[in-house]
């Protein structure tokens, strides 16, 4: 073979040709999309305010039933740098949920696992694997991969919470699987909230650092209640002078994130504080839960109070300030960055100049 170092025109476009009906790329036209300095996700920073998705739920609620197939009154975050998809990030499910009293949202189970963090409202409880998790606003609720769970809408109304699954990374691994439960719902059992008896004497949080284990499994404990990660978060603010405190919520056997893709933490901002810059890979779906305050994300700032869910993507830098204090819950995919050795954290040593601030839909 010669080797022809002055192709002609015409060569190269028929080789290009032949090569796309080959199903065939050559690398060397698309190196610099794929193999990018930097994380660069499709998905923006993005925040959608809670008066909107308030309205929203309650538009749902009087229009919308709850029917098997359907399955769930939940509408899910839909990240606009992902075109369509109702992702909120790359790797995560986002969405809120809503049930009318006495409603029940059919039993099922699916390879993608799932957390609840209640907004507001109280008299839900969701019943994962025959344990029924009363539900209040500020705990966290698993509902883990595979296992049967529904939602039961008790005597009040107007109850929110946020759902987070990591239902695109399953689906990135060709993983999904659903069955409907052959019942509407499993056999009501007499006494709820079994895994807290069962567990709830253990420690359940790692505090300061959020650096969770590794573990395959999930935690056996199936519900937070807010008011230990509140006496918690309370306790390590007062011997802190940190501006900002966390903690993450783990499994009390073994220390792992909750889930083995996901791991949840709530973040206590100090009133007056402003928190230093960082960027990690791994994306984190941000939940205001009380207070107020804003996060300057890759130089915009993203003004939020409670209620407000915003998104901040893989490698992006962020900062928070509260001047009347706040506690943010966080969702993330960490356990999995860690599992595969991409997880990276870099802090940078001044605050963000800030180039705009971010206006939500329906403000
Ligand atoms: O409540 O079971 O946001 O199956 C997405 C899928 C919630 C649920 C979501 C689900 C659920
Ligand atoms: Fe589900």
């Amino acid at each position: 073979m010669t080797y022809d170092s002055a192709p002609t025109d015409d060569e190269l476009d028929e080789f290009y040709a032949d090569l796309r009906w080959a199903d065939l790329y050559p690398l060397w036209t698309i190196t610099d999309e794929l193999l990018t300095p930097t994380p660069q996700p499709k998905a923006q920073p993005w925040l959608w305010s809670h008066k909107t998705l308030r309205e929203l739920a309650d538009r749902a609620l009087r229009l919308i039933p709850v029917e098997r197939g359907g399955e769930r009154r939940v509408l899910s975050l839909g990240n606009p740098g992902l075109a369509g998809t109702p992702y909120a990030a790359g790797t995560l499910w986002g969405a809120v949920q809503c049930l009318r009293p006495g409603e029940l949202a059919p039993a099922h189970r699916h390879s993608p696992g799932a957390i609840r963090f209640v907004l507001e409202g109280d008299g839900v409880w969701t019943t994962v694997n025959g344990d029924a998790c009363d539900m209040r606003a500020g705990d966290l609720v698993l509902t883990p991969s595979w296992n049967w769970h529904e939602h039961t809408g008790g005597a009040e109304s107007g109850m929110l919470w946020f759902d987070g699954l990591d239902l695109p990374i399953v689906q990135a691994l060709d993983a999904i699987f659903f069955e409907p439960y052959p019942e509407l719902r499993q056999p009501a059992p007499e006494i709820h909230n079994v895994s807290l008896t069962t567990y709830g004497d253990r420690e359940r949080f790692v505090t300061g650092a959020v650096t969770d284990a590794l573990h395959p499994g999930h935690s056996p404990l199936l519900i937070y209640p807010w008011t230990d990660t509140d006496a918690r978060l309370g306790a390590i603010a007062a011997q802190s002078d940190e501006p900002m405190v966390s903690l993450e919520y783990v499994n009390p056997l073994n220390g792992a994130s909750v889930l083995p893709t996901l791991s949840c933490a709530m973040h206590r901002i100090r009133p007056a504080a402003h928190t230093h810059p960082v960027r990690r890979t791994g994306n984190t779906i941000f939940v205001v839960f009380a207070g107020s305050g804003s996060s300057v994300v890759d130089g915009i700032r993203y003004d939020w109070s409670a209620g407000d869910i915003f998104v901040v993507p893989s490698w992006s830098a962020a900062e928070h300030r509260s001047d009347e204090g706040a506690d943010l819950f966080a969702l993330s995919d960490t356990p999995v960055l860690r599992a595969l050795g991409l997880h990276r954290e870099q802090h940078l040593d001044e605050p963000q100049p800030v180039t705009g601030t971010f206006t939500p839909r329906g403000a």
